[in-house]
């Protein structure tokens, strides 16, 4: 019995369930000792630490399900990209992929076998966890232009060089890293994973067209290579009702569609998860409590809703104000 897994399946008559984004990480004071001693790279690789800090929420404020304590940028890794994280500037990758390897550089066959270690801390949470736990992995359109961009962009140039210039060297790099995803979080299923979510947290960047093209197609196909599991898809920003209609059991939506009407978007039978701003959770705690509650008031009744953010939790946010918002869901 699990209030998450039933909004995923459209079926839950009770109050609607919530996790957050990020719900562990760096606002968290347990999660800020352990980050003292070792390096992001070392606490995603190291089973013991992946299971300690995705239970830190948990112990904490109880909500009703967990995340993987993990990072989108594994699967660029398991294909031979050097991936660090320098602190205060973000990921860097190494290399641009444009100018300095091809795809036939990427180890597709060797990725599998690199993200096998997953499964080790995945089993370890199903024995201690009486929530769902959810397995994840970024859409390819994201981790490509991680790649592409040598790390975070705002304005994508470089994989819109490639994008609009050499659409077939583009598509061939979707692929790749389509096929690692799909293998990635077949592993996630096999150990435990009881929900999966996908995050395309930059397709918001791409027209339309494109949109269709280079992001949703491979969304298609990770949907379609999936076990039997509830997929969750996520895209900041943009094309809900696009992702509605592909073969998943719940769409996020950022907070720019209106909860009281967002059904005429995504249509009943499709679960929907968010939608609180953000920028709201370090305000005070009335703030909080009061967009909070608006959400919760559009979305009363439905059977297919799950709380969230719009996106991750921030650092800055109090401990205090998260641990309010669950209460208030759960009491709701
Ligand atoms: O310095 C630190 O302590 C690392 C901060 C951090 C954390 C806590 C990073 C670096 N990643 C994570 C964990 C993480 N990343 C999770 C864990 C589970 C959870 O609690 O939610 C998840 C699901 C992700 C996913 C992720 N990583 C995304 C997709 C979701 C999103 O936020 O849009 C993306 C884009 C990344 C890349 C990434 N990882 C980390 C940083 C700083 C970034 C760059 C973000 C950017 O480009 O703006």
């Amino acid at each position: 019995m699990s209030l998450f897994l039933d909004a995923l399946a459209c079926k839950n008559t009770g109050r609607a369930p919530i996790w957050l984004m990020r719900q562990a990480g760096r606002y968290m004071p347990e999660y800020r000792a352990l980050r003292s001693k070792h390096s992001f790279l070392e606490m995603i690789h190291t089973p013991e630490l992946q299971v300690e800090v995705t239970l830190q929420p948990i112990k904490a404020f109880a909500p009703d399900a967990a995340i993987l304590f993990s990072d989108i940028l594994t699967v660029a890794e398991s294909l031979g990209v050097k991936v660090d994280f320098v602190e205060g500037k973000g990921p860097v990758l190494q290399s641009e992929y444009a100018s300095s390897f091809d795809v036939a550089d990427l180890d597709v066959k060797g990725s599998k076998e690199r993200l096998h270690y997953i499964q080790t801390a995945i089993r370890e949470l199903r024995k201690q966890l009486t929530v769902p736990l959810i397995g994840f992995c970024g859409a390819p359109f994201t981790v490509a232009s991680y790649i592409i961009e040598g790390g975070s962009s705002k304005e994508f140039k470089k994989t819109k060089a490639l994008m609009y210039n050499e659409p077939a060297k583009f598509k061939a790099l979707l692929d790749a890293i389509c096929t690692a995803s799909i293998d990635y979080l077949r592993l996630q299923v096999e150990a435990g994973a009881q929900a999966i979510q996908i995050f395309d947290s930059w397709a918001h960047s791409l027209p339309h067209g494109q949109f269709r093209e280079f992001s949703k197609a491979y969304l298609q196909r990770m949907a379609e290579g999936m076990p039997d599991v509830p997929v969750i898809v996520f895209a900041k920003g943009a094309y809900a009702h696009e992702l509605a209609t592909l073969p998943v059991s719940c769409v996020g939506l950022d907070s720019n569609y209106d909860m009281r009407t967002v059904r005429t978007v995504v249509p009943e039978g499709v679960a929907i998860q968010g939608n609180l701003d953000p920028a709201v959770m370090p305000q005070r705690k009335e703030v909080v409590l009061q967009e909070a509650g608006k959400i919760l008031a559009a979305r009363k009744g439905d059977k297919g809703f799950v709380f969230n953010l719009a996106h991750g939790v921030t650092p800055d946010v109090p401990v205090d104000n998260v641990r309010a918002l669950v209460e208030l869901v759960k009491n709701a």
